[in-house]
């Protein structure tokens, strides 16, 4: 199949979602287009089906805000045009469902009639798209789409209290490449950079946005490392790191906490994580925390949107209600002082991540795809 992914590329949940789905459709043979405004961070581009078009917004004095939408809808009508694309599959409904169905209709005035997936992200239904600036759009493109998914069942009831659409939407969940786990199991990084043998790793990785709950990572790390020796590590960038610092100096821990960055190195610190921290406030599924799992790093999360559907209680991690840095640390040191218990947690998160291997979710995307193309051609034909 010829399919368009438009997607954000920036890093973040989302977007790295998109790049991996659109990667290991070109790897099965589909022939596959990106459509956004800059390079996804983890797309290869040295792959025969993988291609990228970039949506320029020129610059104008007229201009306050760029019209992004309409600079996409048309690069994806001349795309779809150029290279005979037959779907598009559009990640996080703003603004790419709108711009996905204005581009839809300008196709259908020529005689095309190409059907658009949109799947659900989160902060899309949740945060942002609930806001009454966006609401009326937002329900709009979800209930022009030709089909749509969401990527937990949470997410999923969400969209249907917050929202007036009676669509079916599909819940696929996110997914992890364990081959490419297991074939970089041998990364060559020295644990001594972060920690010393005797220090236990904790890490959180996020878009340090008010959403992740930056200051409840720092408290329960406080606590735990009150009780046996551990290093934090913080990895991304946003809104909250430097509160995350200064709130590290006033606990006296700075030494303890290393804050990476956006790092590109993410695999090699989950590699030797023995705990992973999420106490988010919401979180529609939380891909971070799959990943972790993938590297056999247990997870502490909070309890809110899709976290229960990926991290199983008493199995991967555990879960508490959100901001209860108490029972989180408790938790965290559960896992933590006992070795057995821990290698326990370690092996049981891993094979949790397994049931979300991209070899088991991918076919569900293509069936809806498949499913999308003919109903779009009988539409055609009758
Ligand atoms: O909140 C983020 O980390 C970014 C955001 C995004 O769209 O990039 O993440 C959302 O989509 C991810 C991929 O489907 C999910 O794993 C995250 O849980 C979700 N974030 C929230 O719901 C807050």
């Amino acid at each position: 199949m010829k399919i368009a992914i438009v997607c954000y590329p920036t890093f973040g949940g989302s977007g790295v979602v998109a790049t991996e789905l659109g990667l290991e459709l070109a790897h099965r043979g589909h022939e596959i287009h990106f459509i956004t405004y800059r390079q996804p961070v983890r797309l290869a581009l040295l792959n025969p089906n993988v291609h990228y078009h970039e949506v320029n917004v020129p610059e104008y004095p007229l201009f306050h805000y760029q019209p992004y939408e309409l600079a996409l809808s048309s690069k994806l009508v001349d795309m779809v045009k150029l290279h005979k694309i037959e779907l598009m599959h559009v990640h996080y409904a703003i603004p790419h469902a709108y711009a996905g169905y204005m581009a839809k209709q300008m196709l259908k005035d020529e005689g095309i009639n190409i059907p658009m997936i949109t799947t659900l992200h989160g902060t899309d239904i949740t945060l942002v798209g609930n806001h009454p600036f966006y609401k009326p759009a937002v329900n709009f493109s979800i209930n022009k789409s030709d089909i749509v998914t969401s990527v937990s069942q949470s997410l999923k009831e969400d969209t249907y209290a917050l929202f007036d659409t009676q669509k079916e939407i599909h819940v696929i969940p996110n997914f992890i490449e364990l081959d490419k786990h297991r074939n970089e199991q041998q990364i060559s990084c020295q644990r001594s950079v972060m920690a010393s043998k005797d220090e236990k790793i904790i890490t959180h990785i996020s878009n340090f946005r008010k959403v992740k709950r930056i200051p409840d990572v720092i408290q329960i790390f406080n606590k735990i490392q009150q009780k046996i020796p551990a290093k934090l590590m913080m990895v991304g960038d946003g809104p909250e790191k430097e509160k995350a610092e200064a709130l590290c100096q006033k606990l006296g821990i700075q030494d303890k906490v290393i804050f990476f960055g956006n790092s590109n190195e993410i695999d090699k610190i989950l590699s030797y994580s023995d705990l992973f921290l999420l106490p988010s406030e919401t979180e529609s599924f939380g891909l971070a925390a799959l990943e972790a799992m993938a590297w056999s790093v247990p997870v502490v999360s909070s309890n809110s949107g899709g976290l229960p559907e990926v991290n199983f209680e008493g199995v991967s991690g555990y879960l508490s209600d959100v901001g209860n840095v108490d029972d989180m640390a408790e938790n965290a040191l559960k896992i933590l002082e006992n070795e057995t218990i821990l290698n326990e947690f370690k092996a049981n998160a891993l094979s949790v991540a397994k049931q979300f291997d991209i070899k088991n979710i991918l076919p569900l995307y293509e069936d809806l795809y498949r499913l999308a193309i003919q109903n779009s051609k009988s539409i055609v034909q009758s």
